[in-house]
């Protein structure tokens, strides 16, 4: 669950990376050097706290999705080819969170000299989009290679020639390949091809205070506006003084939560809980999987061993206030390996190892 933050250089990447993290990475310029800073973020989850109430667990755990601030992106990156070693952090990526500058600040340099935000987002997906139709170009040609030399397995080679003129017509028309769907067997094939472009991405206008946002809508993928500085700086508080603060202010909620909660929609994910008295914890599971599978995020002998869940949905038992009235209302179900697992379902794995 790890999400690269990218973004022109001197976008706020670091400083939106330090609110998440309530760090403290320096924000000075890291002209051309590829430093990779990385955090572990808890989702904010207000069905975690309610549960937590509940229970009154010695341990509460959110689910966590992990930042990673990576400079060295630039505009006119992807003409000679994105580095090696910057395409290698970017490939290692399940999604990319892109920083747009919207700031008014003379202080701070703008590589276009000029602010828009608009046109700083386009180049940016252009960038990624040129990256990826790059690869395919020269994956395209490594394939005639190989068909004039022969001596290579012939159905591979038709197969892969189909499969990357698909990608190469969805990115010559400039369309990113997330847009498209691929059989399982052609996500396997690409799974070791990287390309950017398949990434889930969610575009981050960072603004100045009171400057209003440009309009989202205009991407094919979601967006969301905050204010970098102004939310780091609250993330450095203490929760006492950021509360005075955004009172003060007329703060109502952090931005930075719902870029959190957008960030991890983007990964097709699910939360399921465990609760008791140790522990009340969160999971994540991708959407779709089953009672075994997601079994398997706790530990895998859980889904070897899996005799049957016990599930009781999040509704379900804050209405009804507690595990024993669930029980008896008939709201605690026994299901199978099969079971599809839905979001905010309360589960208890009984397992035979
Ligand atoms: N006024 C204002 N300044 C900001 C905001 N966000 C970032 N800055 C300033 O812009 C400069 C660059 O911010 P960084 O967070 O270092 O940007 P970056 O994208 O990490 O930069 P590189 O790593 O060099 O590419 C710093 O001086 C920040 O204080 C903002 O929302 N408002
Ligand atoms: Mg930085």
């Amino acid at each position: 669950m790890k999400l690269g933050i990218i973004g022109l250089p001197q976008s706020g990447k670091t400083t939106i990376y330090n609110a998440l993290t309530r760090g403290n990475t320096p924000t000075t310029a890291s002209a051309g050097r590829i430093e990779v800073h990385t955090a572990v973020v808890d989702v904010p989850d207000p069905r975690v706290t309610l549960l937590s109430e509940m229970f009154k667990p010695k341990k509460t755990i959110y689910a966590k999705v992990t930042y990673a601030d990576i400079a060295g992106l630039e505009a006119g990156s992807a003409k000679s080819g994105i580095s090696g070693q910057l395409l290698n952090q970017l490939n290692q990526m399940e999604g990319l969170i892109l920083i747009v500058r919207g700031f008014n600040d003379d202080n701070v340099m703008h590589p276009s000299g000029s602010i828009d935000p608009m046109r700083d987002a386009e180049s940016m997906l252009t960038e990624l989009l040129l990256n990826d139709l790059i690869a395919v170009e020269r994956k395209l040609e490594k394939l005639i290679d190989e068909r004039k030399k022969g001596g290579t397995d012939k159905t591979l080679n038709a197969r892969q020639t189909e499969l990357f003129e698909k990608l190469h017509k969805t990115l010559s028309d400039g369309k990113p390949l997330r847009t498209m769907e691929f059989t399982n067997d052609e996500q396997k094939e690409l799974a070791s091809f990287g390309l950017l472009t398949r990434k889930p991405i969610l575009t981050v206008f960072n603004m100045g205070e009171g400057q209003s946002a440009p309009d989202g809508g205009k991407l094919d993928h979601p967006s969301v506006a905050l204010m970098g500085k102004l939310e780091m700086e609250i993330a450095q508080l203490s929760p006492e003084d950021a509360a005075v603060f955004m009172q003060e202010y007329g703060i109502k909620e952090l931005s930075l939560n719902r870029m959190i909660n957008l960030s991890y929609d983007l990964l097709q994910v699910q939360t399921f809980f465990t609760v008791g008295e140790d522990e009340v914890r969160a999971w994540t599971t991708r959407r779709g999987a089953t009672a075994a599978e997601s079994a398997a995020e706790i530990h895998t002998d859980l889904q070897r061993g899996f005799v049957r869940a016990e599930v009781v949905a999040y509704e379900d038992l804050v209405s009804l206030g507690s595990m024993n009235e669930a029980k008896a209302k008939g709201k605690l179900r026994l299901e199978g390996k099969e079971y599809p697992v839905k979001d905010g379902d309360i589960m208890h794995i009984r397992s035979s190892l």
